[in-house]
């Protein structure tokens, strides 16, 4: 393979004050974990015994998240949280009280796995809700007060909304990954394109579970937004492989086509950080690793990544630009049509 070390890089801001460490000497792998992992830990506010799975983006020089709170009840809500380097969060109390585009509040009757994506100078909030079944949830927000809920994007059922960071072609983007309504034994990756974040269409398949690999062959989904480089949309997504003990969530990296994202240009065929660790290993499902944001600074290609750790945790974990994209490269395995723009 050539070696593009010299000119891969993050194609966006600057955001010099993200969570950093640097890799371990001597560590062999591509992604590495923060060393006061996890960052969040059980019951972290009154009446939510555990957050995971969840969205951070930086705001007005610190930082705010969206948290997959589990409230003492076991049903999963939104929560707002805030921090001023990233790794300390204080989470409201409260859940976030969305309201319609009428402006009457609205809840969904539960809401998980959220994903926060700014497009221009707005804030969109995807996360796992219920309409009839697991359905792709949609709100707005400019200001973190106010989050406007948008009707229902998608038909159920659907998890993993990703919306792009920017329009491409004039047109939104959004990654989803069609299911059924429960803990669904399937699933591959598409992106739907729209003029107005209401009508949607234009669905293609993005990219395939399986592989040589056995790591991703029950089911895979989108994860933090993609992350727009010289060589294409940088995305971190998870992979679910079945064993006699339950599924075992790992995360993987991929590289999706600039102007085309339903191309996959290249994809790692090995996880990239797989549940090792006492808190990814122990929890209330234990062995996940459930990535749904970065943080990442165009300035120095580092690249911060918040995971969900045994649906009980969050984990954050490192990279930079050049080491995933060119372990991505140098790995890379075409998986079924991958490669094609998925019309069929
Ligand atoms: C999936 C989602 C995730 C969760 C994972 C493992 O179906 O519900 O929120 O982390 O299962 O339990």
């Amino acid at each position: 393979m050539t070696n593009l070390t010299q000119r891969i890089h993050i194609i966006g801001e600057a955001l010099p004050n993200l969570p950093w460490q640097n890799k371990p000497e001597g560590y062999e792998f591509p992604v590495w974990r923060h060393s006061d992992n996890p960052v969040i830990k059980r019951n972290p506010v009154k009446g939510v015994a555990r957050i995971f799975n969840s969205a951070v983006v930086p705001y007005e020089g610190r930082f705010v998240g969206v948290f997959r709170a589990e409230t003492t009840n076991g049903r999963p809500h939104l929560h707002l949280g805030w921090s001023e380097d990233g790794l300390s969060w204080q989470i409201e109390e409260e859940r976030i009280n969305f309201v319609d585009e009428q402006g009457e509040s609205f809840q969904p009757n539960y809401a998980y796995d959220p994903r926060v994506v700014r497009v221009e100078d707005t804030y969109y909030v995807i996360w796992c809700t219920d309409f009839y079944g697991a359905a792709i949830g949609f709100a707005s927000t400019k200001d973190f007060q106010t989050f406007t809920r948008l009707e229902n994007p998608f038909l159920p059922f659907n998890r993993n909304g990703v919306l792009f960071p920017r329009k491409i072609n004039d047109k939104f983007l959004m990654l989803s990954r069609p299911s059924d309504s429960g803990h669904t034994p399937f699933g591959d990756v598409f992106v739907s394109e729209s003029p107005d974040l209401v009508h949607w269409g234009k669905h293609r398949h993005v990219m395939a579970k399986g592989g040589q690999g056995w790591w991703q062959a029950v089911k895979i989904g989108g994860g933090p937004a993609p992350i727009e480089t010289s060589e294409g949309w940088l995305m971190f997504y998870h992979g679910v492989t079945g064993t006699c003990n339950g599924l075992v969530y790992s995360m993987g990296a991929v590289i999706l086509d600039r102007d085309e994202p339903s191309r996959v240009k290249y994809r790692a065929s090995t996880f990239v950080l797989t549940p090792e660790e006492w808190y990814e290993e122990r929890g209330f499902v234990a062995n996940v690793v459930f990535p749904c944001a970065t943080l990442h600074d165009a300035g120095t290609g580092r690249i911060a990544i918040y995971y969900g750790a045994a649906d009980t945790y969050v984990g954050v974990a490192y990279t930079t630009v050049e080491e995933i994209v060119q372990y991505t490269i140098d790995h890379h395995e075409e998986i079924g049509d991958d490669s094609t723009i998925g019309k069929m």
